[in-house]
């Protein structure tokens, strides 16, 4: 990576000593952070939590408060660490609005961890009283879910090895049980898990998997951490794709300093939390989260209205060699591919949402996706597909057929990922499956060649993904297959026309 800076700037980096010089222009913490103190440990610190979570923080320190600071744990790589570290935590969100774009430097990390190179700091980080949330942002895959059922995933590999080596923890179940469980053994009340990721009643799929490790491990720790644990659900929502080099180097141009990782987001920001925080928490409110007894109707409006047209745009435009979804807005066909979905299958399995409009809800969403300002990688949505259709599209297929209705687009969705997983888009170029399952499923595509039905049945075959109600109903699966046909025999352009045509 080359950046560029003004020839009279010195590149210097980001850091404490920086905050003063930086442009007039640049919102920065108006807070002192050498007097933050943690009260906050985040498990997995990647761009999507440093975009939102930390955002609310940062808010919250900018209005006062001293105690919640955050100590970002990384469960693998060491790249976040090595990028905020020398930079005292800071960093730089650069909100993106079609042409305009605004820079702020969130200050609310103080500190960051590699769990695999600090084993013992982080677990004495995490029995520290004044820790009183671990927030997480793990993506989906990281609990270990067996996601037909929402319960633990009991043969994962992960899961194996932990529940073989308990006190050195790989999963985010056996680390979350080992911290708890040294926790207790210190004497402190247990910190409330707040999860941040995808999936519809996250707190309780998460205190599902928690549970059912720590009683796999000890029935008396499985017992203790579900009656004292408290695990609110949140819906989470900012669109932030990956960080290019060409945003470092706008950053660096605007800052006058080096940032080795700073983050891109849209303006857009919402975040609904279960106000269930046995130690407290920050008053998150003053920031704008919407702090509830249900979180519910939020977090199923947000994961199959924008989730799922997501999920729907990235694999049709992947096959069809469409890069980004600001791209895939401008197309002739896909937008109206996701007005019908919305239109006749997801908004109609949606409960009321308190304060919200969902039609104008969707109606936003299409103004958000159509954000050239945010190269939002159709890629990029298209990984793990195995963990992210259920709760976004399959989930509400099975709703729409138990009250006597068929869904007209979600089976499009399915065939669109069933035909994307064959690797290649129909430019005749190459592109990699990613999902954990990806050597499962890139092999039922390469072994079905372009026999719409093998396909489609051997994947339908995966009770993880599907379950036992959609592969066994007769309609789903002569429209599922219909549309992979079609994909594989016509492509996209012709596949949508004729199906436009008929909805
Ligand atoms: C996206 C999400 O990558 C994906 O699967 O659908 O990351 C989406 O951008 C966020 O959930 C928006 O809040």
């Amino acid at each position: 990576m080359t950046i560029s800076l003004r020839k009279d700037a010195a590149p210097k980096r980001l850091g404490n000593a920086a905050l003063a010089d930086l442009p007039a222009a640049i919102e920065r913490p108006g807070y002192d952070r050498k007097t933050i103190s943690a009260g906050i440990a985040h498990i997995g610190l990647g761009s999507f939590c440093r975009a939102h979570a930390m955002v609310y923080t940062d808010d919250v320190l900018q209005n006062g408060a001293t105690d919640w600071g955050v100590v970002g744990i990384c469960l693998m790589s060491p790249a976040m660490r090595d990028a905020l570290k020398p930079q005292d935590g800071l960093y730089t969100l650069l909100i993106r609005d079609n042409d305009t774009d605004t820079l702020r430097v969130i200050g609310s990390v103080l500190d960051i961890m590699v769990a695999p190179d600090q084993k013992s700091q982080v677990f004495e980080l995490l029995c520290r009283p004044e820790i009183r949330i671990v927030t997480l942002t793990v993506t989906e895959k990281g609990y270990c879910l067996d996601a037909a059922t929402g319960n633990l995933d009991e043969k994962h590999p992960a899961i194996v090895a932990d529940l073989a080596n308990p006190t050195d923890p790989r999963s985010v179940p056996g680390f979350l049980t080992e911290a708890l469980r040294l926790r207790r053994e210190a004497g402190q009340a247990p910190f409330t898990v707040l999860v941040c990721d995808n999936l519809a009643q996250n707190g309780i799929k998460a205190r599902n998997v928690v549970t059912r490790f720590a009683t796999l491990r000890d029935e008396e720790l499985g017992r203790f951490i579900s009656e004292t644990v408290a695990f609110p659900c949140t819906m989470v929502d900012r669109i932030t794709p990956a960080t290019q080099d060409s945003d470092r180097e706008k950053v660096a141009e605007s800052l006058g300093l080096i940032d080795a990782w700073p983050v891109v987001s849209e303006p857009f920001r919402q975040w609904v939390v279960e106000d269930h925080f046995p130690l407290g928490r920050p008053d998150w409110e003053t920031a704008g989260a919407i702090m509830t007894e249900n979180v519910l109707p939020y977090e199923l409006m947000k994961l199959r209205c924008l989730n799922g047209s997501h999920s729907t745009l990235a694999y049709l435009s992947v096959i069809a060699g469409i890069e980004t979804i600001a791209d895939a807005m401008m197309d002739e066909h896909l937008p109206r591919v996701i007005r019908h979905l919305w239109d006749e299958d997801l908004i109609r399995t949606l409960p009321p949402v308190p304060g919200t409009d969902v039609a104008a809800y969707t109606h936003d969403l299409e103004t958000r996706f159509r954000n050239t300002g945010v190269r939002h990688l159709a890629l990029q949505i298209s990984w793990d597909g195995s963990q992210k259709l259920p709760p976004r599209v399959l989930e509400a297929a099975a709703e729409l057929y138990s009250t006597g209705r068929n869904p007209k687009v979600i089976p499009l969705t399915v065939a669109a990922w069933m035909r994307f997983l064959s690797g290649r888009n129909e430019l005749g170029q190459d592109y990699i499956v990613t999902d954990p399952h990806a050597e499962r499923l890139t092999a039922i595509a390469r072994g079905a060649g372009n026999d719409a039905a093998r396909l489609a049945d051997a994947l339908f075959g995966i009770r993880e993904i599907f379950g036992d109600v959609l592969p066994a109903n007769a309609h789903f699966r002569a429209e599922v297959i219909k549309h992979v046909s079609s994909l594989m025999s016509h492509g996209v352009r012709k596949t949508l026309k004729a199906f436009l045509g008929e909805v």
